[in-house]
Order: structure tokens, then sequence, then C-alpha cells
């Protein structure tokens, strides 16, 4: 039998795939060839996706911790004695040190708006510290919204009639396969396509023009831009008057600071590039730019990513179809999600705990102490900042750590007790997307493999086991689907929530213009934002900056997994090889190295040796390692996450993962 589903990673695609199924297993996965987006490709990750959900490395059966923290040594126990051992230490704990003492710990291991949710009403109702889920991009949707306020994003599919498009910090070619197939689309019919990052990229090789910035600094190259826009007249007078607060302070007060020649030092760019750059960009008809995650986690991502949408507001790019900002779309308001998230069952608010800190968390926090850790869909052990801080806590005896995962990741060695997750293929849920207007519901389509459950229905489980008498967490996800699609709203009239309720994949359609009227408290573009601290768009120092270290480290995606997850898959591992370094000829002729040589990659916060690849895909004074790996395969028992820092984004809390420094030297024999 042929089942459609949904794949669950954190990737804005949100691709419809046909899972094929015999004997209750999943054999083959194929793209939908009749989803909107999807369009009969997938990556080359989820082609395989039956080798994860059969994989001989799944967690079956709960585990109790026998040896000390980390060895990995487990003895399996039912499911019954897990329940019942971590309500009764939660039951000693919560009268000892408060409720706010057990802290949840997620992110986005599955998507879908069910088992994603699923602990929230639960933790809440436990009276648990909550967590500000921060660590990929709040900045970017912080910039957005100082500028843009709620006004929704366009509709990525008029790509189709842009004459330039920028992906701008965004490496379509791994993270976002569909944009980057609508981009060659959108070029093989005329339009420009640049990329702007910091190192040649995958996505770099198939554009037109590759921008190569110094990490951080794509502030200065859009003010640089706006001020020969500026400086030129290359701008749109009448769409200013009418739409753009600022203007006039940011060209009397920023742009005079701001000229080509200046920026230039700062982001690594000539200054006749600079100009170059203003001006195709101002020629353009019809400019799109796509801002990516990247440019944004740093000490000055929220501010960067308001010195962008700056350049569509003075150009006046925003009246024409094909062009504007593009920075993810926000369907939040398409789904009654309270009817998951249960914010009604705190007692109170509770204390809420910086996901980037988790370090800081567990090591410092005494008001109450951490004392509980319940992590899932997450692997804090190696894709949080700060990875010694975040291991050192997790060592700690008096910690109590459950773990509910499908494998025996990192932060699963450093539990007291492991409970066994479903893949997506064995359990319900409602998907959305971050990159386009789709949603799709989908059925589980395999039974568990082994006594694998959901985060959902493990909930309920502890629920019951704390003896709640809430029918709330006696209901099945499809219920809580059901609940989510029970009515129509703005965004998906009475047919297309009927096609939901069937399964079929649909685009929905935000309930007003992403063009104006913009949703900002004064009704225009606000270029100057009174209630920031910051009022007008300016250049802000990275973190990095002031470290004594040389080079910037990129910490980047690779194409074979997605941020830790697809470590358990060989054929991956095979393509992707060893942790590297790369780095830059002169970088490593000024430190004596050499090509595949063993390196020590070292700051304030750590040290982990890679194989050194010396190559002029990196500008000298960056260095590039591409995508998270399980600690099994570092040479240092540490990973790329020991050399990030728990410091925030200068707005929306966010992590700040590619503002770093570090030296680099032969590692020691
Ligand atoms: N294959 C694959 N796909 C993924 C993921 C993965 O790990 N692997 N991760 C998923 C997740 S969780 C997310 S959030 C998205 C992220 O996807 P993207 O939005 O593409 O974000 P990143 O890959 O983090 O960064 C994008 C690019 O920004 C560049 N960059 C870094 N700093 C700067 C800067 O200062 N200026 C400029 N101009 N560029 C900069 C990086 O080198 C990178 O090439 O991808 C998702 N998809
Ligand atoms: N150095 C570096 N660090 C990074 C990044 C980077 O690019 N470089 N990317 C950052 C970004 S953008 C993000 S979003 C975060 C992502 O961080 P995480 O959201 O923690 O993502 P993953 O590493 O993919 O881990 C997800 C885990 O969830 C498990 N899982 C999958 N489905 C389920 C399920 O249904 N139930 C349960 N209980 N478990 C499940 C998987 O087996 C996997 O181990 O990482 C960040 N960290
Ligand atoms: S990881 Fe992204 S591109 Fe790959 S199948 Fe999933 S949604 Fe599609
Ligand atoms: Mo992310």
């Amino acid at each position: 039998m042929r089942y459609r589903s949904v794949c669950p990673y954190d990737c804005p695609d949100a691709c419809g795939l046909l899972v094929t199924v015999e004997n209750d297993r999943a054999i083959k996965i194929e793209a939908d060839p009749h989803h909107p987006i999807t369009q009969g490709f997938i990556c080359g990750k989820m082609r395989q996706y039956q080798q994860t959900v059969h994989s001989p490395q799944r967690l079956t059966r709960p585990l109790l911790r026998t040896g000390p923290k980390g060895s990995g040594r487990f003895t399996p126990i039912s499911w019954d004695e897990a329940v019942q051992r971590i309500c009764s230490r939660w039951q000693e704990i919560i009268p000892q040190y408060g409720a706010e003492s057990i802290l949840p710990y997620s992110y986005a291991g599955t998507m879908g708006l069910v088992q994603r949710n699923s602990g929230h009403p639960f933790f809440h109702k436990l009276g648990a510290s909550r967590l500000a889920r921060t660590i990929c991009t709040p900045a970017k949707d912080y910039g957005w919204k100082a500028v843009m306020g709620d006004t929704p994003a366009l509709d990525p599919a008029e790509r189709s009639k842009s004459d330039l498009i920028i992906l701008w910090g965004l490496n379509a070619a791994a993270t976002s396969i569909h944009s980057m197939a609508a981009s060659q689309a959108a070029r093989k019919q005329g339009a420009q396509v640049w990329a702007i990052d910091t190192y040649q990229t995958p996505t770099c090789q198939a554009v037109d023009r590759a921008i190569i910035v110094k990490p951080g600094s794509d502030s200065a190259l859009a003010l640089g831009m706006l001020q020969v826009m500026v400086a030129e007249g290359l701008l749109d007078q009448a769409f200013i008057r009418d739409n753009v607060i600022g203007f006039e302070e940011l060209c009397g007060q920023v742009l005079p600071d701001c000229r080509p020649e200046q920026m230039a030092a700062i982001c690594g760019l000539p200054a006749d590039t600079i100009r170059d750059l203003a001006r195709a960009y101002a020629a353009a008809k019809a400019p799109l730019i796509q801002v990516g995650g990247g440019l944004t986690r740093y000490g000055n991502g929220a501010m960067t990513v308001r010195c962008i949408a700056a350049l569509p507001a003075v150009s006046g790019a925003w009246q024409r179809p094909g062009a504007g900002l593009f920075c993810g779309t926000s369907t939040g308001a398409a789904f009654p999600l309270q009817l998951v998230t249960r914010e009604d069952f705190m007692a109170g608010p509770t204390r809420i705990v910086n996901m980037n800190q988790l370090g800081a968390a567990l090591n410092n926090l005494n008001d109450p102490k951490v004392m509980s850790l319940y992590v899932y869909h997450s692997n804090p052990a190696v894709i949080a900042p700060d990875q010694n801080a975040v291991i050192k806590g997790l060592e700690r005896e008096d910690l109590f750590t459950v773990v509910h995962e499908r494998f025996m990741t990192d932060t699963a060695r450093y539990a007291d007790l492991v409970l066994p997750a479903t893949s997506s293929l064995e359990h319900p849920d409602l998907y959305r997307s971050y990159g386009s207007y789709q949603a799709q519901r989908c059925s589980r389509v395999i039974p568990p493999v082994g006594e694998a459950k959901s985060n959902w229905d493990t909930f309920c489980l502890l629920a019951e086991g704390l003896g709640w008498g809430e029918p709330f967490f006696r209901q099945s996800a499809d219920d809580l689907i059901d609940q989510l699609l029970a009515e129509p709203n703005g965004w998906r009239d009475a047919a297309i929530t009927e096609q939901l309720r069937q399964g079929e994949p649909v685009l929905m359609t935000p309930p007003t213009s992403p063009r104006g009227p913009w949703l900002t408290p004064s009704g225009k573009i606000e270029l100057r934002n009174e209630r920031e601290s910051q009022p007008l768009p300016c250049l802000l120092p990275t973190h990095a900056e002031a470290d004594r270290f040389p080079l910037r480290l990129q910490p980047g995606v690779s194409l074979y997994s997605l941020n830790s997850s697809f470590n358990e898959r060989d054929d991956l591992l095979q393509k992707r090889g060893e942790p590297t370094l790369l780095i830059h000829p002169a970088d490593a002729a000024a430190r004596q190295l050499c090509d595949e040589q063993s390196v020590s990659v070292y700051n304030g916060f750590g040290s982990i040796e890679l194989a050194l690849q010396v190559t002029e895909q990196v500008p000298a004074g960056t260095v590039v390692s591409e995508g998270v790996y399980w600690l099994d395969r570092s040479q240092s028992g540490r990973g790329i996450n020991a050399l990030t820092s728990q410091r925030l984004t200068d707005c929306g809390e966010g992590s700040t993962l590619y503002d770093v420094a570090v030296e680099v030297a032969a590692a020691k024999k």
C-alpha cells in the first residue's frame, strides 16, 4: 500500500511524501508528485527515510541508567516502570524544590503541530519552568517585525515574477531545495540570482553572482547600498512619502557615515562592488530579497534584518509582484494552537529559561536549582551552544534527566531514563511550513517500531501516572488534530479545511495583503521605530569583534544532515566524511598548516580537533565547519558547539551560533 505523509524535519519545504508499506514496514519513500510545493522531488536525506525509520539503532524499549552518567550503560525496563519512576521522582522533587525546578527542553525534531507542542499542556499544568525556544531565527523575526509589524509574508511563489532574486545568508541548495529550484526556474526565464554569503556554499556555485562578505557585516553592505541609492537618487520618492516613516532621519543621521568607502573594510567588499550592487538592485524591476537564518545569528542579527528591510522600502520594490523581502512565512494564526498548548493550564506564570543558555541554567540557576530536565525531540548535548557547559550540567549527579528519543543521542547517553520515540510514520500529525503557505494532515502509516510511543501518548501516560483526571489528557492525537481543523477561518475556507481533513496538501492564503496596508502601529513601513532602543537602522558590533581570537568560525550546515539528525545514517555519513575545518591557503600558510592535517580549533569556550581542508572556498579570515556530528565522530570528545557561546542576539533572545572567533593550531600528537 502507498500512503501520503509529510516530511517532519525542521526544513522550510515540508515536503509531501508517498510511503510504500509492506508487512508493516516502510519500504520506499517518494516525493508526492501532486504536492504544490514538493512537485515530485525531495532531498537525498529523505529518499531513504526508511533507513532511519527501520534503523537497527532505533530505541525500542525504555532504558534505565546502570553506569555513570554519559557512559551509555542502560538496562531495559517496562513503560509502566519508567512512568512510575519519573512520576515518583518528580513527586519527591516538587515539594522540596518547587515545580519550577523541572525544566522541559524541546525543539524541532518533529515539526507537526500536535507532537511538537505535546509537552506544553503537560508542563503548564505541572507548573514547570518554561523554555524560550529561541535557538533558530528569532532575531530574523524580530527584525522583520520591527520594520514591517504584522504584515504577512508575500507568497514565495511570486518568485516566478522576479527579475532579481537575492539569496541573502541563505544556503538554499542545502536548506531549502524547493526555493533553490524556484530561483533556478526564474533564472531560466531571465532573472538574475545572487547569493550573499560568508563563503562559497553550494548555493553560491549555482547562481549568477556570489558576493562573499565578512561574518556579521551585512548591515554595512545594506547601509552602503542605501547610501548609494540616496546619493544617486535611485529611489521611489512617491512610495516613500506614502508608505515609509523615518526616511529623512535615516538620510540625515545614519547614511552620511555609510559611504561605500567607509563600509568596504567592514564588509570586506570593494567600494565599487557596493556601488555596483546598489545600482543593479535599484535598476531591477522586481527584485526579491530572500533572507536566511545565517546572517541573523549574531550579536547584531536583528538590526541586520532591519537594515536589509530598508532596501525595498526606499526603492519602492514592494509595489510590484515578485518584488520585496521574504523572511519566511508565519502561519501561527492559521490553526487555533491554543487548543493544544493550553496556557490556561498554568496556575500562574512560571519562570522562563532561554534554551540557548541551557549550560548556565543547569550549572548556575539556583532560584530554584534545576533538579530535573525532560528532553524531547531535541539533542541539546550537541546542538546547543557552549557544549562544555551543557555537558557539565548533564553530568550533575543530582540532576534527574529524562530523554524521549528515537536514537541513543549524546543527550540520551546522559539520561537517567530514556524513552523510545516514534518516527513521523508511526504517529499522526498536522504540518504547516515556514517557507510557504502549505499545510497537510497525515495519519500514522506503520505501527510503532518496538515499544516506541509518540510525544503526545507519552505525555498522556505521564499525566495518568501523576493521577491527573483531566479528560484533556485522555484524548488521542487525532482528536486534537480534529479540533485544530474543526472550523474554517480567514486563512482557509470551508473547502480547503475539508481538503485538509482528508489529508490533502493545501495552500492557505493570509487574510491580509502582504503589500499593505502595512500592519505596523503607524500603518507605514517603520524605518524609524520609536519603540526600539535604536530607533533607526544602524551599524552594531558583533560579539566576536571583542574576542581576542583572529579567525571567524562559521559552523555551517551540511547537505547530508539536518542539525544533528541523520547521524544514524551510514549512507549519508559516508557522503559527509569526517568533520573538517575549511581554511584559506593564506591562513593555513601563516600558521604553517597543511591540507588534511589534524588541527586544534580553540577559543575561550573550548577546543576541538578537526581535519583541515585548505581551500579557496573560504575567504582569508573565515574558517568553516559544516554539519553537526554526534560525538562518536569526534576525535576530542567535543563537537563544533564547544566553540559557540551562550551570548544572545541584540533583540529576540536568539542564538549567536555564527558569531564566533577562534584560533587554529596544529593538534598536539
Ligand atoms: N541540509 C540541511 N538542511 C537544513 C538544515 C541542515 O542542517 N541541513 N537545517 C534546517 C534548519 S533548522 C534551518 S534553521 C534552516 C537554515 O537554513 P538557512 O536559512 O539557509 O541558514 P543557515 O544554513 O544557517 O545559514 C545560511 C547561510 O548563511 C551564511 N552566513 C552565515 N553568516 C553570515 C553572514 O554574516 N552574512 C551572510 N550574508 N551570510 C552568512 C552561512 O554560511 C550559510 O550558508 O535549514 C534547515 N534545513
Ligand atoms: N553548530 C551548530 N549548531 C546548531 C545549528 C547549526 O547549524 N550549527 N543549527 C541550530 C538550529 S537552526 C536549530 S533549529 C537547532 C535544532 O536542534 P534540534 O531541534 O535539537 O534538532 P536535531 O539535532 O535535529 O534533533 C532532533 C532530535 O529529535 C529526535 N526526534 C525526531 N522526531 C521525534 C519525535 O517525534 N519525538 C521525539 N521525542 N524525538 C524525536 C531526533 O531523533 C533528533 O535526535 O540546532 C541549532 N544548533
Ligand atoms: S528535509 Fe526538507 S527537502 Fe528534504 S524531504 Fe524534508 S522537507 Fe523536503
Ligand atoms: Mo533552525
